[in-house]
C-alpha cells in the first residue's frame, strides 16, 4: 500500500468492491412506508443476532444511543453511567439536550462500574428532592481506555445492580463484534444484561453508514417515532441496509486480524529502543500511545507522525490512539510502525536516524 496509513479510527474504512456490489444490488422500498425489504432484513437479522423483540436501523452510533435513551427516560430522569463513557464525554451533551435527563457520571475502571457505587445513587428514597434514576449505561469495548473488554461478570453486576432498584439498563456495544471476537462470548450472551443495545456497522465493520439497535418491541416501537420526529427516516434505506448485510456475512471472524495487528503494532513499538512513546495494554483493535517526554504533546506528536505518514488522533494531552482496521494490511502495518519510530524517536530533534531503520514488526 502506498499513501499515509490512516489509523485515526475504525470509521475511516471504505466500502470494499463486494460490498459496493452488494450495495448497488440492493433491493429497495420506502423505509418509511415501512417498506424496504433489505432494511427489514437487516433489522430482522441483527434482533435475532442479539436475542431482542425488534430491531432498528439508524444513521450513527450517537443516534442510536440518543433514541434507546429518549425512548426509556423521562424529562427529569437520571441516568447513571461511566464519567469516560462515549454516550456522557463524546456525544455533544444530547442527552441532557434531546431527553432533559440529568446525568450521574461514576469513576470506572476501563469501563468497570462498581455495583456499590451504582446501588448507593439508585437506592436514594423517592422523594421530592432527588431526580428518579431510570437507566444505567454501559460500554464494551470501552474507547476511552483504547478499546478494552469489560468482562461480561463486570457488566452483569453493574446491571444487577441497577436492576435491584428498578432501572433500565443500556449497552452501548458500537464495537461489541469485536469484543464477541476478541472474548470468544457471544453477543447475545453479552446481550442478556441490557434491554437495549447499540451497535455499530460503520466502524470494524466496514459499512460506510449505519448503527443498529435492538431492545423489546414496545421501545423500539418509540425510538422509531422518535427516529421519525429527528428526521431519521430513512426512505431507501436498503442501499445501506445491504452494506450492513454484506459486513455481517464477510467481515465478522476478520475482525481477529485487526487484534493481532493492534498486537504487533503496540510489541514494535514498546521494543523499539529511544522511542518517547509507550504502549498501553492492548486487547482488541486500538493502541493508545503514552508520550514520555514532558515537553511533548499529543498534537505535535500527531502532527509529525502525518509528516511521516501516519494518521492518528489526540486521545489526551499527551496520548495518541491508533486503531487498526479494514483497510490496513500487513505491509500497511509495518509502514506505519517506521512512520511511527521515526515520528516518536528520542530525543526529538533530528534523532529519527536513532532508530535503526531496518526494524520490522
Ligand atoms: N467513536 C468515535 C469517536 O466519536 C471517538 C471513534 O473514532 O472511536 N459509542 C462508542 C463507544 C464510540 O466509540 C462511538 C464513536 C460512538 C458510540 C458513536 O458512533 P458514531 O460516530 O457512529 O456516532
Amino acid at each position: 500500500m502506498s499513501g499515509p496509513v490512516d489509523l485515526r479510527s475504525d470509521t475511516v474504512t471504505r466500502p470494499t468492491p463486494g460490498m459496493r456490489q452488494a450495495m448497488a444490488a440492493a433491493e429497495v422500498g420506502d423505509d418509511v412506508f415501512g417498506d424496504d425489504p433489505t432494511l427489514q432484513e437487516l433489522e430482522e437479522r441483527v434482533a435475532a443476532l442479539v436475542g431482542k423483540e425488534a430491531a432498528l436501523y439508524v444513521v450513527s452510533g450517537t443516534m442510536g444511543n440518543q433514541l434507546a435513551i429518549r425512548a426509556q427516560t423521562r424529562h427529569g430522569d437520571e441516568i447513571l453511567l461511566d464519567r469516560r463513557c462515549h454516550i456522557f464525554d463524546y456525544e455533544a451533551g444530547g442527552l441532557a439536550a434531546i431527553s432533559g435527563c440529568q446525568s450521574h457520571p461514576l469513576d470506572g475502571d476501563r469501563g468497570r462500574l462498581d455495583p456499590t457505587d451504582i446501588g448507593e445513587r439508585a437506592s436514594r428514597p423517592a422523594n421530592d428532592h432527588f431526580p428518579p434514576p431510570a437507566l444505567l449505561c454501559l460500554e464494551n469495548t470501552h474507547h476511552r481506555s483504547g478499546g478494552s473488554l469489560v468482562p461480561l461478570a463486570a457488566l452483569e453486576a453493574a446491571a444487577a445492580a441497577a436492576r435491584a432498584h428498578g432501572l433500565r439498563v443500556h449497552l452501548d456495544g458500537a464495537r461489541l463484534w469485536n469484543a464477541a471476537v476478541a472474548s470468544g462470548i457471544p453477543i447475545d450472551r453479552y446481550a442478556t444484561v441490557a434491554d437495549t443495545v447499540m451497535m455499530c456497522f460503520s466502524k470494524g465493520l466496514g459499512a460506510p453508514v449505519g448503527s443498529v439497535i435492538s431492545g423489546p418491541r414496545e421501545v423500539i416501537r418509540r425510538a422509531r417515532r422518535f427516529r421519525k420526529m429527528f428526521g431519521g427516516g430513512i426512505r431507501q434505506g436498503g442501499v445501506l441496509a445491504a452494506a450492513c448485510l454484506f459486513a455481517l456475512d464477510h467481515h465478522r471472524e476478520r475482525l481477529a486480524e485487526d487484534h493481532a495487528r493492534a498486537q504487533r503494532l503496540a510489541k514494535a513499538l514498546a521494543e523499539t529502543e529511544g522511542l518517547a512513546a509507550h504502549p498501553g495494554p492492548v486487547e482488541t483493535n486500538m493502541v493508545l500511545l503514552h508520550l514520555d517526554d514532558p515537553g511533548d504533546t499529543a498534537e505535535a506528536a500527531a502532527k509529525r507522525a502525518r509528516t511521516e505518514g501516519v494518521w492518528v488522533v489526540p486521545f489526551g494531552p499527551r496520548t495518541l490512539r491508533a486503531v487498526l482496521h479494514l483497510d490496513v494490511d500487513d505491509a500497511a502495518l509495518e509502514t506505519a510502525v517506521a512512520g511511527l519510530r521515526r515520528a516518536l524517536a528520542w530525543p526529538r530533534a533530528g534523532a529519527a536516524g536513532q532508530v535503526a531503520a531496518s526494524r520490522t514488526v
